[in-house]
Order: structure tokens, then C-alpha cells, then sequence
């Protein structure tokens, strides 16, 4: 039996371990790369870039890989590059929501296609979403929650704490019922007294 301290314990790892899972997108993949012949726009429109991923440029040394601002991806400007990566396996952290944007800086390389716009989104795409609206609440693991609950519930008839409450509840009404309307009524008793006394008046 885990104790409802340890499902938590375990919850979290459960959702750390998602965070340190971070998708690895490797450029292209997998039919095309960092290429001229890849359509990385379409590749792009594919796929779902979240804070944590990785995106991983693949290529030869005909190639290379700048990030740039999106001016200067719209113009496929490559003088002042925000970063120039040409080793081959240029290896970007998507640490931050926002456009990034990456050009090829061989000339006639861009204006042909080879230019990459990633929206980095917030979330992971659906295997983080799950767990992250869980964190706060017991019930984010499904399969794993429910054991727990209905290990929790039955802890309480040992205690016999919740039967006792219930017994001291129940008499109270009869007594306070009683009470509560003796007050009233000698309340509204002395009113229509007063009520009284002023007709007669
Ligand atoms: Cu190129």
C-alpha cells in the first residue's frame, strides 16, 4: 500500500521525468533533412515545437545553418546572423515560447527554400498536457490515482474520528432546533407585546 505521500512523490517524478523527455526533432525527419530538396515548411506546419525540445540541424558541408531575425528570414538576409552553426549537426534548445527563425547562409540556399520557422509553444504538444493540469490535484494520473483514493477513504473508519462527528451532529438538531425557536418566539412575543401596548395607546 503507498501512502498518499508517496503517490504524490511518485506523481511527480512521473512529471518530471516528462519535463527531462523533451522531444529531440531532428530537422527534416524523417523522410527529408536540412536540405534543398526537403520542403521545411511543410516538415514545419508537421510538427509541434515545444519549450524543452530539441531541434536538431543534420547536414554536409554544403550547408550550414544561421538563425536570424525574421526580417532578415523573410529577406534571406544573411549578414549579421543572431548564431552561425556549420558542423554538421547544429544542436538548438527550444528554451523559450516565440518564433525562432533559421536560414541556410550558402548563397541562393535560402531564397530556395531552405529557410526554417519554428513557433515554440508553452506546453508540451500531448503527452505533457495531461500531466500538467494534474500537478495540482490528486486525480492527474488516472490509472495510478485511483488506487490511492480508495486507499485514502478507508483510513478514516480506523480513525473513527468521522463516526463521532456524525453521533454529536445528530443530537445538536433536536437541541438547537428548540433553542433557535424559543428565541424567536420570545422575540416575537415581546414585539406584538410592544405592538400591543402601542394600539391600546
Ligand atoms: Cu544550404
Amino acid at each position: 500500500m503507498a501512502s498518499p505521500k508517496g503517490l504524490a512523490a511518485m506523481a511527480w517524478v512521473a512529471l518530471l521525468l516528462e519535463c527531462a523527455i523533451a522531444a529531440t526533432i531532428t530537422v527534416g525527419a524523417p523522410s527529408g533533412g536540412w536540405d534543398l530538396s526537403t520542403d521545411l515548411s511543410a516538415w514545419a506546419a508537421s510538427q509541434t515545437f515545444s519549450v524543452g525540445d530539441t531541434l536538431v540541424f543534420q547536414y554536409g558541408s554544403t550547408h550550414d545553418v544561421l538563425e536570424v531575425t525574421k526580417a532578415n528570414y523573410d529577406a534571406c538576409q544573411t549578414s549579421s546572423p543572431i548564431g552561425t552553426y556549420n558542423n554538421g549537426n547544429t544542436v538548438i534548445t527550444l528554451s523559450t515560447t516565440g518564433k525562432r527563425f533559421f536560414i541556410c547562409g550558402v548563397p541562393g540556399h535560402c531564397s530556395s527554400g531552405m529557410k526554417l520557422e519554428v513557433d515554440v509553444s508553452g506546453a508540451s504538444p500531448p503527452s505533457t498536457s495531461p500531466p500538467a493540469t494534474p500537478p495540482p490535484a490528486s486525480s492527474p494520473t488516472a490509472p495510478s490515482a485511483s488506487p490511492p483514493t480508495t486507499s485514502s477513504p478507508a483510513p478514516p473508519t480506523t480513525p473513527a474520528t468521522p463516526s463521532p462527528p456524525t453521533t454529536r451532529s445528530a443530537p445538536p438538531p433536536p437541541n438547537s432546533a428548540p433553542v433557535g425557536l424559543k428565541a424567536p418566539a420570545t422575540a416575537t412575543a415581546g414585539v406584538l407585546f410592544w405592538l400591543l401596548m402601542l394600539l391600546a395607546i
